[in-house]
């Protein structure tokens, strides 16, 4: 998509503040997701699922919605979604911390599981797929109440293999529910490639088997992305139910902190997906343009460094949740 400054670089007619801004949250969360794996690999955050090569996919799908309005049931690789909807760098630091101020939890949930009452963003469990289902029971709560908000859930491509993908994209399509799926396509599952998880080339062709529009887009392209999901998005509010999304990510760091993908991946694959990085295409894009120069791109990273900076040695200086209130949500707390 080319971007220039005198015409509106899309149809919905971005202007140079916000587009700088997307590049910015894509920014934010790539050094906030490489600073989080810093501290894993120093023995002081746990477990980290990384959202790089995703953030593209994440801060369009973000930009197209109403923060705080619209609702999101994200899975653990959405870093960049849910600081882009407005979790701040602190709040993952102090979950990647184990800190008692993380709201997620209360630094009780594995990181990853993201969680905002104030932004509606819905935590989720360990088992891959099942907040697609809570989103459809959302989906249908605001239809009973005639509310206008849409519901965006996210999973990976291996999640769609899951029996409660199924049940809720069926369901969702026979309500016309107010609900986006959006599928972030990495290729692999763990070590999986998806050509051992279906039988099929384009997630996106399921959709029709539920009856709803299904559409792959490029993940690594922040504006078509931001087009596709804002097109569902309004499609959704205005009772022509749901879009099943399929975003064509690149998975430029392993599953997670706990396996090294060179064992299971083509060298020649990882080199290629590097070459697929979407931060290096959107600031290619904005600077063809004339939207960014290399020392505003320089600033936005050293204030992003900072932003992250500032965040760790908040979180570091956060107290640890007090032991006496390990057992707190476990069981009852009694009273009647
Ligand atoms: C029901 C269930 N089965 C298996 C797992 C283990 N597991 C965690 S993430 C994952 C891979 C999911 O891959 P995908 O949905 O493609 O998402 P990605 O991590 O690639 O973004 C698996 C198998 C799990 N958490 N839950
Ligand atoms: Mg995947």
């Amino acid at each position: 998509m080319a971007l220039t400054e005198s015409a509106p670089p899309d149809a919905r007619g971005l202007d140079r503040a916000t587009l700088i801004g997307m590049y910015r949250a894509m920014v934010l969360g790539r050094l906030l997701d490489e600073r989080v794996m810093v501290l894993n690999r120093q023995g002081l955050a746990p477990f980290v699922t990384s959202c790089q090569g995703h953030e593209a996919t994440q801060v369009g799908a973000a930009a197209a919605l109403r923060a705080g309005a619209d609702w999101i049931l994200p899975y653990y690789r959405d870093l960049a979604l849910t600081l882009a909807i407005g979790m701040r760098p602190v709040d993952h630091l102090f979950a990647a911390l184990g800190r008692a101020p993380d709201p997620s939890s209360g630094a009780r949930q594995m990181p990853g599981h993201f969680s905002s009452r104030p932004l509606r963003i819905v935590t989720t469990g360990s088992s891959v797929a099942t907040q697609v289902l809570h989103a459809v029971g959302i989906a249908l709560a605001i239809r009973s109440r005639q509310e206008t908000d849409v519901v965006l859930t996210t999973c990976g491509e291996g999640g769609t293999s899951e029996g409660d993908f199924h049940e809720a994209l069926n369901w969702a399509a026979i309500h016309r529910l107010p609900v986006l799926f959006l599928v972030e396509n990495n290729h692999y599952a763990i070590s999986v490639p998806q050509s051992r998880q279906m039988a099929i080339a384009r997630v996106a062709e399921r959709a029709a088997g539920y009856g709803m529009p299904g559409v792959t887009v490029d993940g690594g392209d922040v504006l078509a992305v931001h087009r596709v999901v804002g097109e569902a998005a309004e499609r959704a509010r205005t009772g022509a139910g749901p879009t099943l999304i399929e975003a064509l990510c690149v998975r430029l760091q392993s599953h997670s902190s706990d396996d090294d993908q060179r064992r299971y991946r083509d060298p020649a694959d990882l080199l290629d997906v590097r070459q697929h990085d979407p931060l290096d295409r959107f600031r290619t894009e904005l600077e063809a343009a004339g939207l960014l120069d290399g020392s505003a791109a320089d600033a936005i990273r050293s204030a992003c460094r900072d932003e992250v900076d500032l965040a760790q040695a908040e979180a570091e200086a956060a107290p640890v949740p007090d032991p006496a209130t390990a057992l707190a949500h476990v069981y009852g707390e009694g009273g009647s």
